[in-house]
């Protein structure tokens, strides 16, 4: 896609990294809740090895936050998610699908819990402040909404963990996944926490002073050159190999949490208020019409980046999208995800078809590694 510049706006607003991502050198940005991430810095094959073998760090605070704060505040974090959070810890992230009132899948987020009363969404790409306002008012909760001044950072790869042991001490080691605790470095506050969006072990740091960016990103990169570290983003070689969901990529205005693999964090016996709760059972019940496998393309061809679905075709039927792909360096091969027909299966051999040709490709089981 040949792409002119953006225009001066103030509805984009800019990463606290920015300047210091244009110093690493950005080749290129996806749009993403209303601000730019970075999707390239010029060399994929070099981006993917950094995040394999070594450690990156990536400006993800496109990862927008919605606080959600009050008396309320649990009872409605539970009514937006889809699987039961009962039982979520201070100190632990959980990662949850969330429903319209039709069962379909509008957000997965990490949900953080700071202290009873006290979330945090950490959200994929839509409005979901907007939307937690909306179903608080329906329902007359007495919870206080907002945005806070958060800006999550992560560093990802095998040396991720010296990195940021280098940097805050020994006893982020022995943060277990998905848990975060408070910490502070040159006077910046933040939040660590061990997640990230690849397979590949990591932290992501919650920014909590945006005017503080270029100074977190200085110290990351300073701690991290004895391992070499360099700029990266959640990578779409890795992500596809590892089998993470993209939420807006991967699923469009009709999917529902079972036909793409997230089955697992759905509670069905939760509480009737739940949103899009008795639409999921209903589907449940009815069986899914669709499912997410894996796809390996017959060719060396490597494509750029989905700009849009690819159709799926067997014997000259369509039976489905090919909804993003990369090129594989562990498999090497073109792999992507498939939205297909559940009438068709792991080993079925298929057509996807890119605008004037087709490749064949066979269908398989997710994650590929
Ligand atoms: N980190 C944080 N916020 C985020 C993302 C993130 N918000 C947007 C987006 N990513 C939300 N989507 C995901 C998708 C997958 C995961 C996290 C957020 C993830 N999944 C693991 C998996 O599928 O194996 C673990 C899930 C589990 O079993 O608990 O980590 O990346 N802060």
């Amino acid at each position: 896609m040949v792409m002119a510049e953006i225009g001066p706006n103030t509805r984009l607003r800019v990463s606290p990294f920015y300047d210091a991502t244009v110093r690493e050198g950005v080749a290129a940005f996806s749009p993403y809740n209303s601000m730019l991430m970075p999707v390239s810095y010029g060399d994929s094959d070099l981006e993917y090895n950094r995040l394999m073998n070594g450690v990156s760090q990536w400006d993800v605070s496109v990862q927008r936050q919605v606080e959600i704060k009050g008396p309320d505040a649990a009872g409605l974090v539970q009514m937006l998610c889809v699987r039961n959070l009962s039982k979520i810890e201070v100190g632990k992230g959980k990662y949850v699908p969330m429903c319209d009132h039709r069962g379909v899948l509008i957000n997965d987020p990490v949900v953080l819990k700071h202290e009873d009363g006290t979330f945090w969404l950490s959200i994929g790409d839509n409005n979901i402040l907007m939307w937690a306002r909306s179903i608080a008012a329906e329902r007359r909760l007495n919870v206080e909404l907002r945005e806070p001044d958060v800006s999550p950072m992560a560093v990802q790869g095998p040396k991720a963990e010296d990195v940021v042991a280098a940097i805050f001490g020994d006893w982020v080691r022995a943060l277990k996944y998905f848990w975060f605790a408070p910490a502070e470095i040159d006077g910046i506050p933040l939040v660590i926490q061990r997640s990230g969006y690849s397979k590949q072990g990591g932290f992501e740091l919650y920014l909590r002073d945006s005017s503080r960016g270029t100074d977190l990103w200085n110290i990351v990169r300073e701690a991290g050159h004895p391992w070499n570290i360099g700029p990266g983003y959640p990578n779409p070689m890795e992500r596809i190999e590892s089998g993470l969901l993209s939420y807006g990529g991967d699923t469009d205005d009709q999917t529902n949490p079972f036909e793409v693999r997230l089955e697992k964090y759905v509670d069905l016996e939760i509480d009737d208020e739940v949103v899009g709760i008795k639409a999921l059972r209903a589907i449940k019940a009815e069986g899914v019409k669709r499912r997410q496998l894996g796809i390996v393309l017959k060719t060396n061809d490597r494509r750029p980046g989905h700009a849009v679905w690819y159709k799926i075709q067997k014997a000259g039927i369509n039976i489905g999208h090919m909804t993003n792909g990369a090129w594989s360096p562990r498999m090497q091969a073109m792999i992507g995800f498939a939205l297909v027909n559940v009438d068709f299966a792991p080993g079925d051999e298929v057509q996807v078809v890119f605008g004037t040709h087709s490749n064949r490709g066979t269908l398989c089981e997710l994650p590929f590694f």
